[in-house]
Parts: structure tokens; sequence; C-alpha cells
């Protein structure tokens, strides 16, 4: 039982709550925890084996942030006893294909629960006929604008099907990895294909051994608490389903290990390229090596695919086709962006709003991150669900936020906490707090929140109003896409960051692994037009902070960015001239 399983458990519980109509508040708790312990460095399980009683482990947990008294008694539970009652009982009670639906965009768990009531609707095909037919349009509450919104949900749905963010993959590819690295047999081993690319989504994870014992590989492998399914057993290849993802694991010769993981890590457009660029050097390039002829040339390191065509390294982040190569011959590859190079985040919560964690706390772990200063950006008044401040929270965490920077100061600590919000855009195109209460802040983040439904035209004026305000430096996830649950919304994103380019507000680069949005190809375009981007977290505590940001940082990379391209690798003063709004 690592924290990943449990994880998945609080998931299935929060969809399941959903269906039956449970407390929405209840249901959100279930999915706050199943995050916090995805992304959690502490392992549950020792926690609760190191403890002397239940209420000793209880006490314990419930100092992770995110995690109460009622959340700490079920992880209790699961790691004594490897089940959950509260699932089991669930499980009983709603029909799992009903689950299935919940996943469809536009479908809600109040959608679900009245076609299966009315018309006895459980599976995606009998929702889809019905749609078709026009016999949702019958139910109260539905009309034809509801079907059509569903049938394009369940187009959404089948086409992303299968694939999984990659914070949802990582960590088990790199559980494999871990296990299978300590059998004596195994001298090599890499994570290859979209995992290695760091793909917002991931079809599979793929992984490459170098090995004097296949056989010792693929019974370990095959054999790994986690593996659900075998799906096939070879002597070079296996794949299973682990933790409900398919897993790829190929042992090859260590005379192809350069080879094989340069075709594996693809992508497959970007190996195309590289093979023709081969052939016209008479070359042959595949996943066993450089031949010319039937003489080997090369292949047991990375770098020999691109020497033999006359090409620098390409990180793996570039590999899509995407002009990589034409950059490389040129001798224009970006120098991209490390996490070393950042500076702060611009973009965190605290107690003020809908954070875990004080600005104190986030401030420690902004300083043990190396950072030289956060911006805390809590929600404005008219996001209530988040717990947005008015006027007068706002002034008492100015304070707040005066005070702790006096004391960095006298303690001598290069750190200072920036007084921010995250300002909501109101489909009127007013942005949430007068122009007088922004004026006075550090840094100004402006984002929609609500009425996601706007047609394109209304979407695109909206933000470009708020980027046109002359206090506003930053605009927050701005295409609004949650990944899995809700595309971008509809909105001409060009205008967007033109209108950015011409006011000189940054762009965000939202680093929560089921956000990243900007999406990378949208950091290049935004890099082609001058437009500058932050790199941020918009963590809502401090574990948060320090985990997500390598999702946003790979992201960065996959869009060409450099440290130049980015706001926060600047020290404070520079990055601070770089806003619009100059303080
Ligand atoms: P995914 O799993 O859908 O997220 O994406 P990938 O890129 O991991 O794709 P996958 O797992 O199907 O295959 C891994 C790599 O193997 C892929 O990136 C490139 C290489 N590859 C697979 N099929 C072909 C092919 O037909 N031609 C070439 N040149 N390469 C291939
Ligand atoms: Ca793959
Ligand atoms: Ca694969």
């Amino acid at each position: 039982m690592i924290n990943l399983d449990i994880a998945r458990i609080f998931d299935e519980i929060a969809d399941l709550s959903e269906i039956k109509g449970e407390n929405p508040f209840r249901v959100r708790a279930y999915r706050r925890a199943a995050r916090t312990i995805e992304t959690l460095t502490l392992d549950l399980r020792s926690i609760v084996e190191r403890s002397k009683s239940e209420a000793d482990a209880v006490r314990e947990l419930t100092k992770i942030p995110g995690i109460g008294e009622g959340i700490a008694k079920k992880i209790y539970e699961i790691v004594k006893t490897g089940r959950s009652s509260k699932l089991e009982s669930l499980r009983s009670e709603v029909n799992p294909s009903l689950v299935e639906l919940l996943k469809i965009p536009h479908v809600g768990p109040k959608t679900i629960a009245k076609v299966h009531k009315e018309l006895g609707i459980s599976t995606i095909e009998e929702l889809e006929e019905a749609a078709r037919r026009h016999k949702l349009a019958r139910i109260a509450g539905l009309g034809r604008k509801a079907e059509e919104k569903i049938l394009k949900g369940i187009e959404q749905y089948r086409k992303q099907k299968g694939r999984v963010p990659i914070a949802k993959a990582l960590p088990y590819a790199e559980a494999i990895v871990e296990a299978l690295k300590s059998l004596k047999s195994v001298r090599k081993i890499v994570i290859a294909g979209s995992l290695r690319r760091w793909k917002d989504t991931i079809g599979d994870i793929d992984i490459l051994v170098v090995s004097e014992n296949p056989s010792e590989v693929m019974d370990a492998f095959t054999r790994l608490d986690g593996v659900e399914e075998v799906l096939a057993k070879g002597e070079t290849k296996s794949s299973v389903i682990f933790r409900g993802i398919n897993a790829d694991l190929r042992v090859v010769p260590p005379e192809s290990f350069g080879a094989a993981t340069h075709y594996f890590t693809g992508s497959k457009q970007h190996n195309i390229r590289i093979r023709e660029l081969g052939v016209k050097k008479g070359l042959k390039i595949n996943e066993y090596g450089i031949f010319r002829g039937e003489e080997r040339i090369g292949g047991e390191r990375e770098e020999d695919v691109f020497a033999a065509v006359n090409l620098p390294f390409i990180p793996p982040e570039l590999r899509e086709d995407w002009g990589e190569i034409e950059a490389a011959q040129a001798g224009k590859l970006p120098k991209l962006i490390e996490m070393k190079d950042l500076k702060g985040d611009l973009h965190v919560h605290t107690n003020y709003s809908d954070g875990k964690n004080s600005i104190e706390e986030m401030a420690k772990a902004a300083i043990s991150l190396g950072y030289e200063y956060i911006a805390v950006a809590d929600h404005s008044k008219a996001v209530g669900i988040a717990g947005g401040m008015d006027e007068e929270k706002l002034r008492k965490r100015q304070k707040e936020i005066e005070r702790l920077n006096e004391r960095f100061e006298s303690a001598g600590i290069n750190f200072r906490v920036l007084s921010a919000v995250e300002v909501d855009i109101k489909s009127d195109f007013k942005l949430d707090f007068s122009d007088e209460i922004l004026r006075d802040l550090d840094v100004v983040i402006a984002a929609i929140h609500s009425k996601l439904s706007q047609d394109r035209e209304t979407m695109t004026r909206r933000i470009i109003s708020a980027i046109e305000n002359p206090y506003v430096d930053i605009i927050a996830h701005p295409t609004g896409r949650i990944l899995g649950k809700r595309e971008a919304y509809s909105l001409d994103i060009e205008r967007v960051m033109d209108a950015a380019h011409d006011n000189g507000v940054v762009l965000e680069l939202n680093s929560y692994p089921d956000r990243l949005d900007l999406r990378d190809i949208h950091c290049k375009m935004a890099k082609e037009r001058g437009v500058k981007i932050a790199i941020s977290t918009d963590a809502h505590d401090a574990v948060q902070m320090r985990e997500v940001i390598r999702y946003g940082i790979a992201t960065a990379r996959r869009g060409w960015l450099s440290p130049e391209d980015v706001v926060n690798t600047r020290s404070l003063r520079e990055m601070l001239s770089m806003l619009k709004h100059k303080h």
C-alpha cells in the first residue's frame, strides 16, 4: 500500500459519493485528500506503522495540510486492513458503470442520477443513443442544448480516453524503475516515450533496460506489486497494466541502448525525420542501431544517433517535429530553462483564501527552495467558493505581510513576500476589486473563474479588457483548461497574446499538473511573439509548491522557453521592473 494506492481509493470514494448525491463539501474533501496524498513526500504507511495507537496516528496525519480527522481515520483503516469500509459500502450502493459516465465532460452527477432513474441509462452507449434520439430533451431540466453538449462531451471523452495526466503516470514509472534497479542483472534502466518528453498526457509507460539476464527482468516486472494484468510476456518485450495504466518494458542489448532510447523516446514524427536524414546520408537508423549497409557504425549512446546526421543532442522535450530539427541544423536550439533558474513563485494561495498554510509557512517553504520571493495571490471575493477576500481581509493580510517582511529584513534574510491577488474577471468584464485597491498591490494577477461558456468573441474581449486594465500584471491560467475534465474555453488565443504583448502583460504557465495552462505549444507561440511568461504553481499548500513546479518547468521546456523568456528567473528588482505596473 503506497501513497498512490491510497489516493486512488479516495478518488473512487469521491466519485461514488458524488453520484450518490452526498454532501458536496465532503466530496471535495475526498478529492482534495487524493490530490494531497498524490504529491506527498511523506510515506503514509510508515506514519501509521510508527504510531502507537489510532489516536496517535490521527494526530500525526492531521498535521498534513488538507487531511482532516475523518480522512485521517480512513487512511489508518486502509493502511491497517488494506480496505476501506466506506468505499465498500459505496460500491455496493452505486452501479459502477455510472462512474464512467462521470468522466464525460458536461455530464455531472445530477444528470447521471436523473437519466439513470428516468431512462435506466447506465452506459455511455445508452446515453449517446438517448441523446441522438432526443430522449433526454424530454427529461425536466435537460433540453436540446444539453443533448448537444452531452454528445460533444462523449466525443471529447472518447478522444482522450485511456490517456492520463502526466502526474498520474510519472510516479508509477518512477516506482517501477526504482523496483527493477535493484535487480543484479540490470545494467541500465530509463524511462522513454511521452513520459521522457514530459508530454502533458500519457498513453502508456515505456521503460528500457539493459540486462544480461532478460528473463529475470521480465519475471520481476510482471510480478511487481501493482501489476493488475500481464498482457504479454516475452524475452525482449513485456506489457502489463500497472495500477490502471499500460506499461511496456523492453530489454535491449548494450550496443543498441542509445539507438533504442532515441527510438522509444519518440515522438514518432521526430523519429521519422531523423530516419529520413539518415537515408540521405546512406544510413539506416532504427531501434537496433545505426548501420551503413550491414555494418553497425553506432548506437550504443543516444548522442550517436544525432551525430550520425550531423546534429547536436536535442533534449527529449523538444522532440515533436515542431521545428527542432531545423533549429538544430542552424545551430539555433534554445538554451532551455531549468529548475535552478527560478528565483520565485508568483502565484501561491494562503489561508487568507482557500490555501492551507499561513503566509509565513509558505514563505519558509519558498526560502527552503532557494527562492528570493513569493507572491501570495489569494482569491478575490467573487470566488466565494474559494473563500475570496473582501477589502477588509485584504488590508489585514497586507499588515501581516509587512510585519513578516520586516522580520526577514532585520534577520538579514534576502526574501520578500509580495502582496498580490488573483482578481476575478467577471462576466461583465469588470474586475472584482477597484483600481484604487489594485494600484496598491505589488502584483496583480487576473483570471476567469465563472461563466466559462460565453462565446469566443466575448471570452476573448473579456480577457483583453483585463489585459488593458492599467494595474493587471499577469493573466493566470489563460485558457482555463483542466486536463481530462474541461477543454480550453473558446478563445482567440492569438489576439490575447498580441494584446498581452502590446500592453506588457505577462501570461502565466500554471504548473498544476491537471492544468499546465498555458500549454506547451502556447508557450512557444508566446515566445515567438515576445510575450513574457511567469511559471507559477498556484499552490494551495507548501507541499504543492515544492512538488508541482517540475511539471511547469517541463512544460516550459516543451514550449522552447529559455530563462530570459520567464519573468521569475529574474532577481526581485528586475522582475518587478518587467511588470506593467511599476512600483
Ligand atoms: P503515448 O504513449 O501515446 O503517450 O506516446 P508515446 O510517444 O510514448 O508513444 P508509444 O508508447 O506508442 O511509443 C513509444 C515511442 O516509440 C514513440 O514515441 C516513438 C516510437 N514509435 C512507436 N511506433 C513507431 C513507429 O511506427 N515509427 C517510428 N518511427 N517510431 C515509433
Ligand atoms: Ca508511451
Ligand atoms: Ca508504448
